[in-house]
């Protein structure tokens, strides 16, 4: 028996004595066994194992229907994520363009919102004028990406799955038939799905001090503000290509949220308003400055003080995100629909791999929420939320007749970026008002 043999013999042999002692049947005598008598194992087993050379990998198909027919006629819920694969060019940082593979022409590409035990009909569509062939993987769907192969450009192909597990998952391009994942996932293909849990969200607990030595335990309802945050890398060649040697050294070109660079960070249109002059930056670093940007204008996100903010965060890339909000406490941290913490100040999450923030903002301020890795952080993982009226805006909001009265949260005036909001979308939905035609006029009223 040479040593490769013997290893898979040895594996085998561990596996079958595995079965053996904590088989289905779990009687007494065998959790129980005192020794293993090898003559009264299965030989037959133990034979085709060796056969066929060791023991053969079987990925799970338990909840997936490749052929919708069954699951579609299940009695459940059935929702349809239709996406589109298609190349296109996006901006980044400096007034340079990248190339970037997308699913239906955003990044990331559209969310996906069900509720846990709904049947997801997902099909992609290659349009026959796009480069290459694309695939796709819903980390919600516990099946194969093997299983869905790669739709060539001028086709179209589907299939159905049960979304079991409640959280937030990621799907992204498979490439084709697994080759180029890591170019097209890093150049822009990758989306999440939010499974709602089917009883629903769990109202927050947060502890204060009343300072007689009490703590006090306030609860706020489970309907929140939500944003999603999805953090990825980009590694580029100067053309503005993926770098493979950038990747595997783990070089990255820039940190996108949601795909831009610093993505929801102040611009000049907030200068405007803030400060009353495009010029006065009110953070230190407002790379998307400059109207001509449009649709990837940063934006900032607006919050109420003492509300119940949900923040669906997923961790695309290719490497660690230490969630932090500067100024705050994650007062609850979700995975799977389990609390994983409670009152954490960072929470780390590997690649492809999600979490709930559930939070509350105390205080009227700009918080900056980051990955606490600076590398990160200089290469654009920030994004500024605003919690209550920090600037002082409102009397004059009001005396300008921009609002009828005061408002708890610049959202009221100023609406939040629709593409942080899930389901996400600008371009999915176009039921949106741009903030970087909005705040100018709003700017104008004020100065004038
Ligand atoms: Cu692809």
């Amino acid at each position: 028996m040479n040593k490769r043999v013997s290893m898979l013999f040895t594996i085998a042999a561990v596996a079958v004595m595995g079965a053996t002692l904590f088989g289905s049947t779990y009687t007494q005598t065998q959790i129980a066994g005192q020794s293993i008598d090898m003559d009264q194992m299965d030989i037959d087993v133990m034979d085709k194992i060796r056969n066929m050379g060791g023991l053969q990998l079987v990925m799970p198909e338990a909840f997936a229907e490749t052929d919708c027919g069954v699951l579609e006629n299940s009695g459940r819920t059935v929702v349809e994520f239709n996406l589109t694969g298609e190349s296109v060019e996006l901006p980044i940082m400096g007034g340079k363009t990248y190339n970037a593979m997308t699913f239906s022409g955003q990044v990331p590409g559209p969310t996906l919102r069900v509720t846990q035990g709904d049947v997801v009909k997902m099909t992609l569509t290659i349009p026959d004028w796009e480069v290459t062939g694309h695939g796709n993987d819903m980390h919600a769907s516990q099946m194969s990406a093997g299983n869905f192969e790669s739709v060539n450009p001028g086709e179209v192909s589907q299939y159905c799955y049960i979304a079991e597990s409640a959280g937030i998952f990621k799907y992204h391009c498979s490439g084709v038939k697994l080759i180029g994942m890591d170019q097209h996932v890093l150049s822009g293909m990758y989306g999440i799905a939010i499974v709602d849990p089917a009883n629903g969200y769990k109202k927050l607990m947060v502890e204060k001090t009343s300072g007689s030595g009490e703590i006090d335990r306030k609860f706020y309802d489970a309907d929140a503000l939500e944003f999603q945050l999805q953090y990825n890398q980009l590694y580029l060649t100067p053309e503005g290509n993926y770098d493979a040697g950038a990747m595997f050294q783990h070089h990255n070109t820039a940190t996108v949220v949601n795909g831009m660079q610093f993505g929801y960070v102040p611009n000049m249109a907030h200068n405007l308003l803030v400060n009353g002059d495009v010029n006065k930056n009110i953070f230190v670093a407002q790379p998307w400055n400059g109207l001509e940007h449009k649709q990837y204008q940063s934006q900032l996100l607006f919050v109420e003080n003492d509300q119940h903010v949900r923040l669906f965060i997923e961790n695309q890339g290719n490497e660690p995100v230490f969630f932090h909000i500067v100024g705050e406490i994650l007062d609850r941290v979700v995975q799977g629909n389990r609390v994983q913490s409670a009152a954490t100040e960072t929470w780390l999450l590997g690649g492809s791999q999600g979490m709930i923030v559930d939070l509350v903002f105390d205080e009227p301020g700009a918080y900056a929420a980051v990955n606490h890795d600076y590398a990160a952080i200089y290469t654009g993982a920030a994004t500024v939320f605003v919690a209550g009226d920090p600037f002082g805006l409102n009397p004059v909001l009001v005396e300008k007749g921009v609002i009828p009265a005061p408002v708890a949260s610049y959202a009221y005036a100023l609406g939040n970026p629709s593409s942080a909001v899930p389901p996400m979308g600008a371009k999915a939905s176009g039921d949106y008002v741009a903030l970087w035609e909005v705040i100018p006029v709003v700017a104008e009223i004020l100065t004038s």
